[in-house]
């Protein structure tokens, strides 16, 4: 009751001071899906996100996060937004090239050298354009989230050079640049969904995977992994989307709630998980992990050996979005 009341007294402030208009938002019902459990950088910006959907509508959209991969993996999540039986989701932008061919654009190895880059290419022109490849596949981008820089974790030895890669079975997502990039760095690389990831890790169907700090704590990685070498060998966004479907039927101040708090969202999120980054290594280490670095000549050496995929990327996101995403790193570098 005395909720009820307290969101009528608030929609009817925001009617009083003209913000919104009655019919602009409807009662409706939002499933928010993602794949990492409930304490994690996913499940809190997704909480926070509702919050603020929930705030700017006096009540009236509802959004339900349901995280751990409840309602489906990645793929499958897509598949429901496309259908319209779900209506939103988070998720990574790998797993979305089998639909959006352009998205392997953020799977290129070493694009990135830090989260500045990273922040002003994907916000940038670039950035929208990719997203926005997405509206004819049935989905609609809101924002990118960070999912960060991808570490290599595994059971069988430090990586310590290249050739330490060899005979390791890893896990990568379901994405052909994963695929293709540790096959050839001489690994047996083998497409998984996140959510069978750990249970593979566990009954040792695989040997590692690779993530950032932040996943690796938050699905408790440690408990079944030995090893764990900073390679910093990929940048990975998540994107926020909505099924095409269910946002045709939305009013204009509707979409723009779920756009506005998209960014809101993204900003707390991208400080959420470099806050948790920072502090990771010594958590990851304490849980009794063995840490090593990567040296920065075999970094180079793995450099070398994948600028052989990106030929195969450009191919796949077309030359001019290959060569205008070069152009917004070099501009990005040189602020
Ligand atoms: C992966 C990704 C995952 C995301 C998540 C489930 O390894 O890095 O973190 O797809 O949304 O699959």
């Amino acid at each position: 009751m005395r909720i009820k009341f307290a969101v009528t007294a608030l929609t009817a402030m925001l009617l009083a001071t003209g913000a919104v208009q009655a019919q602009d938002f409807k009662p409706r019902l939002v499933r928010f899906g993602y794949g990492l459990v409930e304490d994690s950088n996913q499940g809190r910006a997704v909480r926070m996100f509702a919050k603020e959907v929930e705030k700017a509508t006096g009540g009236k959209m509802k959004v339900r996060a349901i995280g751990n991969a409840a309602l489906g993996s990645d793929t499958q999540m897509q598949q429901a937004l496309i259908g319209g039986a779900q209506e939103m989701m988070v998720g990574s932008t790998a797993t979305l090239v089998g639909l959006s061919p352009e998205m392997a654009i953020w799977d290129t190895p070493f694009l990135f050298a830090n989260t500045k880059e990273a922040d002003a290419v994907l916000d940038g022109p670039v950035g929208d354009k990719v997203k926005a490849s997405l509206e004819p596949k049935g989905m609609v981008g809101l924002s990118y989230w960070e999912n960060g820089f991808r570490n290599l974790t595994n059971n069988k030895r430090p990586i310590t050079k290249l050739e330490d890669l060899q005979d390791v079975k890893l896990r990568v997502m379901q994405n052909n640049v994963f695929l293709d990039s540790f096959k050839t760095l001489g690994a047996n690389a083998v497409p998984l969904p996140f959510s069978e990831l750990f249970t593979a890790l566990e009954t040792k169907a695989v040997d590692g995977q690779e993530n950032p700090f932040n996943t690796v704590i938050s699905s408790k990685f440690y408990e079944v992994q030995k090893y764990l070498t900073v390679s910093n060998h990929v940048y990975s966004p998540w994107i926020v989307t909505v099924s095409k479907k269910w946002w045709d039927t939305l009013s204009p101040a509707e979409k723009k709630v779920l756009q506005d708090a998209a960014i809101k969202s993204r900003d707390f999120e991208r400080k959420d998980t470099r806050e948790e980054a920072t502090k990771a290594l010594a958590e990851i280490k304490a849980k009794g992990m063995q840490v090593n670095e990567l040296p920065a000549a075999e970094a180079g050496r793995m450099r070398e050996k994948l600028n052989t995929v990106n030929a195969g990327i450009a191919k796949t996101v077309g030359q001019s979005t290959w060569d205008s995403v070069q152009a917004a790193v070099k501009q990005a570098r040189a602020k």
